[in-house]
C-alpha cells in the first residue's frame, strides 16, 4: 500500500511523522512523508497527483482536532477524494478532551481517528482490514 503520512498547518512536530514513517514501512508500506506544518491545500495536491492508498494525519500539538476537522471537510469536497480512506491520530486536543472530538472528525470525514492512549493496536487492525480490501 502506499500510505500518505502528513501533520496539520500548525503542527511543527515531525518525530511523530518520522515514527509513523519507519513504522509503516517495517509493515510493507510505500511511504510518503509531507513533514511539517503542511498546509491543507498540499495535502489536497498531493493526495490528488500522488493517489495514496490512505492518508494519515498525525497531530500532537493540540490543536490537531480544530485542524483535521478543517482539512478533512476541504479533502472531501474534492470529488476525486471523496472515497479516499482518511485516518488522524495522536495527541489530538488538550485536557483530555480529545475523545469528545472523535465523533465530529468521524462525521466529517475521517474514516477512523485513533487517540493516543489507544496505543498502536487499533490502528494496525484498520490498515490489516483495508490492505484485505484494497487487494480485493
Ligand atoms: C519535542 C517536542 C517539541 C519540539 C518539537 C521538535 C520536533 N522537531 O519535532 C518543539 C520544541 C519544537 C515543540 C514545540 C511545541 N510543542 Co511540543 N513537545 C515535544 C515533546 C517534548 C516530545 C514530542 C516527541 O517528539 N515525541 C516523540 C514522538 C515519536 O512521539 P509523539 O509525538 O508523542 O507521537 C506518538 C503518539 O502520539 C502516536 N501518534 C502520533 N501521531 C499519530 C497518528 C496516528 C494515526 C496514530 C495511530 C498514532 C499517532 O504515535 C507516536 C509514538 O507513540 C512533547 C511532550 C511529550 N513528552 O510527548 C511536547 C508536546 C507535544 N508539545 C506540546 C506543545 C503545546 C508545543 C507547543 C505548542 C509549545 C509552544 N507553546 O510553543 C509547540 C508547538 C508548535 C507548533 N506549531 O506545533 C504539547 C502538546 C499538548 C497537547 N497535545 O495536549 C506537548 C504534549 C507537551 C505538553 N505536555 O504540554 N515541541
Amino acid at each position: 500500500m502506499h500510505t500518505l503520512v502528513t501533520t496539520t498547518s500548525s503542527d511543527s512536530h515531525t518525530w511523530n511523522l518520522i515514527y509513523l514513517e519507519h513504522l509503516l514501512k517495517e509493515w510493507g508500506h510505500e511511504v510518503t512523508n509531507l513533514g511539517a506544518c503542511v498546509p491543507d491545500e498540499l495535502v489536497i495536491d498531493q493526495c490528488s497527483r500522488l493517489r495514496p492508498d490512505i492518508v494519515v494525519v498525525s497531530s500532537v500539538n493540540g490543536h490537531g482536532a480544530n485542524d483535521g476537522l478543517r482539512l478533512i471537510r476541504k479533502v472531501r469536497a474534492v470529488q476525486e477524494l471523496a472515497g479516499l480512506p482518511a485516518v488522524i491520530g495522536g495527541k489530538l486536543g488538550t485536557a483530555g478532551n480529545a475523545a469528545a472530538w472523535a465523533p465530529r472528525l468521524r462525521e466529517a470525514g475521517f474514516d477512523a481517528v485513533f487517540e493516543e492512549s489507544e496505543g498502536i493496536l487499533p490502528f494496525r487492525g484498520f490498515l490489516d482490514r483495508l490492505a484485505a480490501r484494497v487487494q480485493v
